[in-house]
């Protein structure tokens, strides 16, 4: 537990405030103890309230999203946003539709996000936001439904220069562009540079489809190369998921000469030893929104198993879990050791549970965290906001080099900080402190605010 006594008051008063949010607590715990080793030589942040602000968001937005359902039927569902930290830029962030949202959920993804920002070296913020939806089975006009009425609410909280949204798990393309629509219609502002994640039709950027799971494999090459001395080349890799992250993830791997073996759903994996074929995996999720199961029954040799935790009974070299939170605790770490992996990288965000990650460090795995692997996404979120405000756009080539820099960079500082904290090589706590001494300073030049 933490040792140094401003942190830990820091921590009891979160777990007074918050006091049944699991999820919130775990990522405030792991950033305090990675300032272990050095808040000792920061007496300003004591003297300013710097980590008491750090953790309590800057505002958090409820509200009812009420809309009408295919059998006529209103529904009711909880609409929400943190706007967590604005000290370097407008807060930034996508939005989340799925039935386990929550405040806990949405205060963690939101912290996540603020220091997750901090590193891409560019001026944004941290937010996030979401509802309790359930997209699962919902028609077509259902969903447009329902983005048109929880925008309808969020719209007056949002803006270019104040906070801008994106796509997470359950809300992609599709949903972004009901939401711009809606929010066209009532403000008549065709303001481009608000959301992030548009089609390409009106304003998205090349790339930021891909760019999540790209950068996260970029960042896994460098950890590969400057940690372990090797590279992808015939690598076995696993990916957990079968998402947006997932997709991009699976398809950059396989670019840098790995082999994907198994993807998964919310309810099971799929197996395929000759390496999967993610033309299908594309088709059958993005086009026939249909479960991973049907990969099996139509992939002569590929195996189907049900529960999606068990992807990790299968050996693989690089482990890259990028579903959702807390997928990885220590039954599955001990798989994912057991196996044999060299490196794991966390795609979605905080799938590794904090014991799970004290054993795969333990084990001699170098572990990378979410706010650094999968900053990607977000960095060409922004580059999608400079495109917007320069009206025009830059070829795929272009983006997908300034993100490969960027994640490069993020290596480099996450690394670098790990080493000056005395723990080469522990990326969770290097890129927690680069992200923070960042942040911390714009806020003391920014005053008692
Ligand atoms: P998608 O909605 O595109 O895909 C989510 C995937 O995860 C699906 O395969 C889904 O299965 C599975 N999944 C979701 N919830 C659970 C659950 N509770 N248990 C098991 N599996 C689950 O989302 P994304 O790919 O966009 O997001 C995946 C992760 O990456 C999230 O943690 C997100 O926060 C993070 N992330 C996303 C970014 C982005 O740009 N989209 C950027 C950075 C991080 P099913 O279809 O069965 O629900
Ligand atoms: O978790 C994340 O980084 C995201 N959901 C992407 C946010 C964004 O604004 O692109």
């Amino acid at each position: 537990m933490l040792k140094n006594a401003y942190l830990r008051r820091v921590y009891d008063q979160v777990l007074a405030r918050d006091p049944n949010a699991p999820e919130f607590h775990q990522c405030i715990r792991e950033f305090l103890e990675s300032l272990e080793g050095i808040a000792d030589k920061h007496p300003e942040w004591e003297q300013n309230a710097i980590l008491e602000r750090f953790v309590e968001p800057d505002r958090i937005i409820t509200f009812r999203v009420t809309w009408v359902d295919d059998a006529g039927k209103v529904q009711v569902n909880r609409g929400y946003r943190v706007q967590y930290n604005s000290a370097i830029g407008p807060y930034k962030g996508g939005l989340r539709f799925h039935p386990s949202v929550n405040l806990s959920v949405m205060k963690f993804l939101g912290f996540e996000m603020n220091l997750k920002n901090g590193l891409t070296t560019l001026p944004i913020g941290g937010g996030k936001g979401g509802s309790d939806f359930d997209p699962h089975g919902k028609s077509e006009n259902e969903i447009m439904r329902f983005c048109q009425a929880f925008i309808t609410e969020l719209y007056r909280h949002i803006g270019q220069f104040t906070d801008g949204p994106a796509g997470d798990i359950g809300v992609g393309s599709r949903e972004i562009g009901y939401m711009f629509g809606q929010m066209k219609r009532i403000t008549n502002q065709f303001d481009a540079a608000t959301l992030t994640g548009k089609h390409l039709s009106y304003g998205g950027s090349l790339v930021r489809t891909e760019a999540t799971g790209y950068g996260i494999c970029y960042f896994t090459d460098e950890v590969l190369r400057h940690q372990l001395n090797t590279s992808f080349e015939g690598k076995t890799v696993i990916v957990s998921g079968s998402g947006n992250v997932a997709t991009y993830a699976a398809e950059k791997a396989m670019q840098l000469g790995g082999r994907v073996v198994c993807m998964s759903d919310s309810n099971g994996y799929v197996h395929d030893p000759d390496g999967i074929k993610l033309d299908l995996i594309k088709d059958i999720k993005q086009n026939r929104r249909a479960r991973i199961k049907v990969y099996a029954d139509e992939v002569p040799g590929a195996t189907y198993h049900e529960g999606c935790r068990s992807i990790w009974d299968v050996p693989c070299d690089v482990a890259l879990p990028c579903a959702t939170q807390n997928e990885v605790d220590v039954a599955e770490a001990k798989k994912i050791i057991d196996g044999g992996a060299i490196i794991l990288t966390e795609g979605a965000n905080m799938p590794c549970t904090l014991e799970a990650v004290a054993m795969l460090q333990a084990a001699g795995i170098p572990v990378s965290p979410a706010k650094a692997a999968n900053a990607g996404g977000v960095s060409t979120s922004a580059l999608e906001m400079t495109q917007n405000s320069m009206r025009l756009s830059w070829t795929f080539e272009e983006v997908d080099e300034r993100l490969h820099n960027i994640m490069r960079g993020i290596y480099k500082a996450a690394y670098d900080a790990s080493v000056e904290a005395g723990q080469p090589g522990n990326l969770v706590v290097g890129a927690n402190i680069a992200s923070f001494l960042k942040i911390a300073d714009a806020m003391l030049h920014q005053g008692i605010v």
